[in-house]
């Protein structure tokens, strides 16, 4: 259209009439308003200490946040938390797709929450960075554990590396158990390290498995069984039940092949079927006989002091890592050196000296 028609067109008729002004001014408002309304960080912290679900969902958005502003106010509300930490028990759960795990977390969290339990349920899944957490998608089946008041439910966080998902899981840990649940479920998908990140930050691990066709041990990681502090074959139900038991002595005669744990405990194996929420009730009767073993002969404070080294180990390499190979030289000369190495015209320690020497210098 042209110009001319345009400025003979009557909108353009101002002289005498209101003009709307080009912000919206309410919208404005409400945003400021709701910028106003962002709890600060002793808010939150005393939110979080009165048990208050919203204020532990609104900080652990914090700690999930890539926002430099929202690390430090989360950094903030942690420390403020961390005396009220700890208190819990720390349990993780692990098995391949399909073996159950959340109908399994459904029936063992209301088995928890009817024994006057609070239970936080979390989940480390590094591959959900697209879907969003396994535990959003199958809210149908922890239906009931959802509508729970003694009961937290948290999709895994999503990030690039499993030391960032790892950081921010622990991190909740701890705003969860200041927030009084006292039993904390992290789950986890069998893929890559995510097994050994979860291991190293609870107090025991369990293994959940179904029964196969007498082949129970094929394709079972052997470093998933030496974690395992139990194993549970779930689905013994219908038809199952007879393989389900089958399978058990299988993986007790396995276990017993195992060095001894430097805990004093013998992994148990038993059956289970969340589905029908039999055997659920044992489960529990393990972890307990579990905490009070390693209460008693002190491993239970040993190993928490160690993953916390640990962690702080971890963080400090992944951080020397990052920095190393994001340096702009090392970028460029990591290329040529990779290709120097390939090519016999260097050996790979002169080329990672001369790297190292590069980005130290
Ligand atoms: N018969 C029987 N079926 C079960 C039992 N537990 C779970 N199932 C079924 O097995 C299927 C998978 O269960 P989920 O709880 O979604 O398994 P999951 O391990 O969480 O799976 P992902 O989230 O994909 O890793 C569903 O169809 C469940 O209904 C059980 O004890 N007995
Ligand atoms: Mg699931």
């Amino acid at each position: 259209m042209s110009k001319k028609a345009n400025t003979n067109s009557a909108l353009h008729e101002k002289d005498g009439i209101p003009q709307p002004e080009s912000i919206n001014k309410s919208s404005v408002e409400k945003v400021m308003l709701r910028r106003r309304n962002q709890p600060s960080a002793k808010e939150l912290i005393a939110g979080i200490l009165a048990q208050d679900k919203v204020a532990l969902s609104r900080a652990i958005t914090l700690v999930e946040s890539t926002n430099l502003d929202h690390l430090v106010k989360a950094n903030e509300i942690i420390n403020g938390c961390l005396p009220h930490a700890n208190k819990s028990i720390r349990i993780g759960i692990t098995g391949v797709p399909g073996v159950g795990k959340s109908t399994f977390i459904e029936a063992f969290g209301k088995h928890l929450t009817s024994m006057g339990k609070k239970v936080a349920v979390l989940a480390v899944d590094p591959s959900s960075t697209i879907s969003h957490g396994s535990i959003l998608g199958d809210k149908t089946r922890m239906e009931e554990l959802v509508k729970d008041e003694n009961a937290f439910i948290r999709p895994s966080a999503s990030g690039d590396t499993l030391g960032g998902v790892a950081r921010k899981t622990r991190e909740t840990i701890i705003l969860c158990e200041a927030a009084g649940f006292d039993t904390i479920i992290i789950e986890t998908v069998g893929v890559g390290q995510s097994e050994t990140a979860v291991h190293s930050m609870v107090d025991f691990f369990l293994l959940l498995k179904i029964s196969g066709a007498g082949d129970e041990l094929q394709g079972i990681k052997r470093g998933i069984m030496e974690m395992a502090d139990t194993i549970v074959i779930n689905k013994a139900d219908g038809d199952n039940v007879a393989k389900a038991k089958l399978a058990k002595t299988e993986f007790n005669r396995a276990l017993h092949l195992f060095p001894a744990k430097s805990s004093g405990w013998i992994p148990k194996v038993t059956t289970c079927s969340a589905f029908e929420k039999t055997g659920i009730d044992n489960v529990w009767k393990i972890i307990s006989e579990y905490i009070e073993l390693v209460k008693g002969n002190n491993y239970f404070d040993e190993k928490r002091q160690n993953q916390n080294q640990f962690w702080m180990m971890e963080t400090i390499n992944e951080q020397l890592k990052n920095h190393f190979y994001n340096h702009p030289e090392i970028i460029t000369l990591l290329e040529q050196n990779k290709l120097d190495v390939a090519s016999n015209k260097k050996t790979p320690f002169s080329a990672a000296l001369e790297l190292l020497s590069k980005y130290f210098k």
